[in-house]
């Protein structure tokens, strides 16, 4: 057994980026590498980083976790959720869940999530967060694709867990009791009992660590996969990008259900021992500034969609709560409207800096950083030891204000190692040699600064969330009365795009406003509320390529009023 009390941990320098182009040029990870504590015993868990360093180095007492919600308020120290996690992977290797086994987590955002997060780390499960939203069909093709072998859950949401048809999934650990679920393992049980010593399970740096399944245009979603590697990027990200310091309280808005809530909202933040804001709940834009009041929030991370309905709710509101803690405020997900930093700076006092990155991604790739001019509009440049380029299908770099595919140079610490059980679309990623590439287009200007263009695939984006058209679109046709159906992202101003649906209805069915209504409610029912298309529109046939794939990029431009392109392809 290695000695990981000798832990070096982070050193923690004076986290600044004073002079980007000398950082950008004589940066090297092995530098950041260095004070992880694998550089001493070559072996680390991202659990142990995140949590118990901080307990080792005296700093067990500080606040780690500040939940609240409508009824609770509790805050956690580093401490606790060192004990706590250790509880709760003792409860898992109890039920002999271990390394490389994938313990799925659906739960809202409440500290059980937090404390199952870690615990499972800690044993070197592989997690995969649900978001709470999931229904049965989307929940269900998860834990089939990943073959996971534990769910950790409440009563309520294990109703949307068709358990008769998942083989794998072999343990169910309830949070909060309901004494008539046979077959189950109560949480509050267990941890009342379980032991809060536990023997971390040291693993390698390229062990994975985390599935977040998210949506290409094509086929069910895909489970990319991450290492614990990655928090060298989470680290040093936090440090230049997220701005972190001791003294902050950091709220990252985002639930662990999507990328953002586990790079920025678990390791960000706890990889630099700064105290982390939690809040449960629905989004009111008095909730959200009375929990910036509340907790003195130093540090704001959100999405744009979020920022543009806090507009709508006028300034008004904004004067009636004290924002004065907020020194730094940070945005992804979808493009940031030039409008809405500008209307940061004047009812915040504070400009909206945006960050460019994705799942595969698994933290910043580009940014406007704390220390420089924000450009409203553009995403910001690349991080340092990250080489981003705009370039042309054969791979060839474009010079700026040309538009092309915003790639990466490949590899770098966290980046996706596999999509689970499909190396197919793994490698579709790569299919430019040496290159990355992200499905976004985009330009550079002269200044270096990268400007959002699209997506190169059907991908739609609302409210921030990526959902892959094929999937409603399958959803949709599960409904009795749908023959077929198309489905595109439509323009929207709060959300960003809206998910639009074009029906043609089977013999026998009429098209009315009930049935639309019915429809949606059924994918809602089925897949996740986000999901839901918000327009439907019924059409006779739908436009396809002879070999009879839907062309979604002729019904959106029919119904943007563009024109709608080469049409040698589709059918007569
Ligand atoms: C972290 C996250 C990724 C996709 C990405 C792009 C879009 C993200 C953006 C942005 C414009 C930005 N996106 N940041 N578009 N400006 N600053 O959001 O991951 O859910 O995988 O979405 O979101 O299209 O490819 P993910």
């Amino acid at each position: 057994m290695l000695d990981h009390s000798k832990s070096v941990g982070i050193q923690t320098k004076e986290n600044n980026l004073e002079n980007y182009e000398a950082a950008y040029k004589d940066f090297s990870w092995v530098d950041v590498e260095k004070a992880f504590t694998w550089s001493e015993t070559g072996k680390v868990n991202a659990a142990y980083e995140a949590i118990d360093r901080h307990v080792m180095e005296g700093k067990g007492h500080k606040t780690a976790l500040w939940y609240s919600d409508e009824s609770r308020d509790e805050k956690y120290t580093f401490g606790d959720l060192k004990t706590k996690s250790n509880q709760f992977g003792n409860i898992l290797r109890k039920y002999g869940i271990g390394k490389g086994d994938r313990v799925f987590i659906f739960l809202p955002r409440t500290p059980e999530l937090y404390i199952s997060f870690l615990g499972a780390l800690k044993v070197g499960s592989i997690i995969g967060p649900l978001f709470e939203a999931f229904m049965t069909v989307a929940v269900k093709d998860r834990l089939e694709d990943s073959e996971a072998v534990a769910l950790v859950t409440t009563p309520s949401l294990l109703s949307r867990v068709p358990l008769d048809e998942l083989p794998h999934l072999k343990h169910v650990i309830l949070v909060g009791d309901d004494a008539n679920t046979a077959n189950t393992i109560s949480f509050e049980k267990e941890m009342a009992s379980a032991s809060t010593d536990l023997e971390i399970e040291w693993v390698d740096r390229e062990d994975p660590m985390l599935i977040h399944y998210t949506s290409g245009s094509t086929g069910k979603p895909k489970g990319v996969v991450h290492v614990h590697n990655a928090m060298i990027l989470h680290y040093q990200t936090g440090k230049w990008v997220v701005d972190l310091q001791e003294d902050d309280v950091y709220w990252c808005t985002a639930d662990p259900g999507w990328v953002t809530g586990t790079s920025y909202g678990i390791f960000g933040p706890w990889l630099h021992g700064v105290t982390s804001v939690v809040r449960g709940g629905r989004f009111t834009p008095t909730d959200w500034y009375q929990t910036i009041e509340k907790c003195k929030v130093t540090v704001w991370y959100s999405a744009p969609t979020a920022f543009r309905m806090l507009m709508s709710a006028g300034d008004e509101e904004v004067a009636k709560h004290d924002l004065s803690s907020v020194r730094h405020i940070l945005s992804v997900g979808e493009p940031l409207n030039p409008e809405v930093v500008r209307w940061g700076l004047k009812v915040y006092g504070k400009r909206i800096h945006d960050n460019w990155w994705m799942t595969e991604t698994g933290g910043t790739m580009i940014a406007n950083y704390p220390q420089m001019d924000v450009k409203p509009g553009s995403m910001g440049r690349p991080f340092p030891g990250i080489y981003a380029a705009i370039i042309d299908d054969n791979g060839n770099e474009l010079p700026p204000y040309s538009m092309g595919h915003l790639a990466i140079r490949a590899g770098w610490p966290s980046m996706m190692r596999q999509v689970w059980k499909n190396e197919a679309k793994y490698q579709e990623y790569f299919r430019i040699a040496g290159w990355y590439l992200s499905g976004d287009t985009a330009y550079q200007d002269e200044d270096g600064y990268f400007w959002f263009q699209g997506r190169i695939d059907d991908v739609i984006n609302t409210a921030g969330k990526r959902v892959g058209p094929f999937e409603v679109e399958s959803a949709l046709v599960e409904h009795p009365a749908v023959a077929e159906a198309g489905v595109i992202g439509k323009p929207d101003a709060v959300r960003g795009e809206i998910i639009k649906a074009f029906i043609a209805l089977r013999q026998g069915y009429e098209a009315s406003a009930e049935l639309k209504e019915e429809i949606r409610q059924f994918v809602k029912d089925h897949m996740a509320a986000h999901a839901a298309p918000r327009e439907i529109e019924f059409i006779d046939k739908l436009p396809k390529t002879r070999s009879g794939k839907i062309m979604r990029r002729v019904l959106k431009a029919r119904e943007l009023g563009l024109p709608t392109g080469d049409l040698s392809t589709m059918e007569e």
